[in-house]
């Protein structure tokens, strides 16, 4: 078989003096940072199907990119398959992920269309076995399709609820035989576009079961992977059902999932929510709900999910700041859920995409580590709320004082709060040296 990505070599760590542009300046996966391998902070995933299956269209042009595997047979969906892996070799990714319409073309049944999916699992367990990639997530395409235009979960035909159950179902269980260490549901149609014709609480309700169902099947089945939820708050419907980390901690409260389900944030959707990244991790964090991110920007100014791969090292350091001082990575990882510029037509491009995202993270890693290391950061905020330390502070957080016991201790203690400076320059600044 010819290799799609012919005379590339493996890539390689070479420090960064090297000139090699296919080269891992800053990404060693041995080295240790806080001691972890860089390897496993980061859990880089390559996602299949931004990579290997968008043709490169926007919508006002077709397909611009050529791959031999462009077709819907089960011999292309084999070739595609052999160019995944041989791009998850050449990188060194530990990981991939994958929607069931990736990976298999759609058959004339239900049946079919899983029967497509399980065959190439097989293969991609025996690739899996030889190369040593694991699988980050799996997750169900339950949006392309036109069956699912008002939604998945959401949709007024229950017949359509049903068929998503019976699609999810097959792919969980597909990710739990493969080893996954997450499933992942992106509620890519559950929004709507006019409440003239959508009954919300209804459509809510539905959410909810659909997803308390998965969440039996898990346990039934015995994965042992994260289920979590893709928050993005529009595009493609208008209002999207989770819009962000927030409302979907809402919505898993609301139906009895908040122990049971995280999220996966991508930075993209953190920006189209109006949030920073770092935001999103920070909330998902201090609600117990983070799992795993996709790391892939937006462009700022478009308004539109550019699924760009990141290159601004300032940025994904601090994000990296919070997500390893919060404890890093379980079960999830750093997937790239992105896609190249359709004018990158060649398979070079891929390689250039995700060397330069990888070297990117890495180097940002090295800067949060150096944060967290030196502890200053810390020390400012710690001393920032120190005052909590006290004793009444303490009993008054705690609930033991009421307000009207509050109210006496302000006056017997003659309390008069004094402002403070809040430092933000000061602590750009410090974040600015490590970088
Ligand atoms: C789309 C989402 C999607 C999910 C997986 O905007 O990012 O690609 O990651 O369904
Ligand atoms: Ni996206
Ligand atoms: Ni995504």
């Amino acid at each position: 078989m010819t290799r799609f990505f012919q005379d590339c070599e493996p890539v390689r760590y070479r420090g960064p003096d090297c000139s090699d542009s296919l080269a891992y300046r800053w990404y060693d996966p041995d080295r240790i940072l806080l001691g972890r391998r860089m390897e496993d902070h980061l859990r880089f995933a390559v996602c299949y199907w931004h990579s290997f299956v968008w043709q490169g269209n926007d919508p006002f042009g077709g397909q611009t990119f050529e791959r031999p595997w462009f077709g819907d047979g089960m011999s292309h969906a084999r070739q595609k398959a052999d160019a995944a892996f041989q791009l998850f070799e050449l990188l060194g990714a530990p990981f991939f992920c994958f929607h069931d319409r990736d990976i298999a073309p759609e058959g004339d049944s239900l049946a079919e269309s899983n029967r497509n999916v399980r065959e190439m699992a097989e293969l991609f367990a025996t690739r899996m076995e030889s190369t040593g990639t694991r699988l980050l997530w799996g997750t169900a395409n339950l949006f392309s399709h036109r069956r699912y235009m008002a939604g998945a979960a959401t949709n007024p035909d229950p017949d359509v609820f049903a068929y998503a159950a019976a699609q999810v179902k097959n792919v969980l269980e597909v990710t739990h035989e493969l080893g996954g260490a997450n499933y992942v549901l992106w509620g890519g149609r559950e929004g709507y576009e006019t409440l003239l014709n959508t009954d919300l609480r209804r459509e809510l309700d539905q959410m909810g079961r659909f997803l308390n169902l998965v969440v039996e099947h898990k346990h039934k089945i015995g994965f042992g992977g994260t289920i979590l939820i893709e928050p993005k708050p529009q595009e493609p419907t208008k209002h999207q059902y989770d819009f962000d980390v927030a409302t979907v901690y809402a919505f898993l409260k609301r139906y009895g999932l908040e122990d049971e389900v995280k999220v996966n944030i991508e930075v993209g959707h953190a920006v189209l929510a109006g949030h920073a990244f770092e935001h999103e991790i920070a909330l998902a964090q201090a609600l117990g709900i983070f799992g795993s991110v996709d790391m892939n920007r937006n462009d700022y100014q478009s308004g539109w999910d550019t699924d760009q791969f990141p290159n601004n090292v300032p940025e994904v350091a601090l994000a990296l700041y919070f997500i390893v001082k919060g404890g890093g990575f379980t079960s999830g990882g750093l997937n790239f859920d992105t896609k190249l510029r359709r004018q990158s037509l060649d398979p070079e491009d891929l390689l250039h995409g995700h060397v330069g995202a990888m070297d990117c993270c890495a180097r940002g890693l090295i800067a949060a580590a150096a944060m967290i290391e030196d502890g200053s950061l810390q020390i400012e905020l710690d001393s920032r709320y120190a005052g909590w330390g006290s004793a009444p502070a303490k009993a008054m957080l705690a609930g033991d004082l009421s307000l009207e016991q509050i109210a006496d201790w302000v006056e017997e203690a003659g309390l008069n709060p004094q402002p403070r400076s809040g430092r933000q320059e000061y602590l750009e600044n410090l974040v600015n040296r490590y970088l």
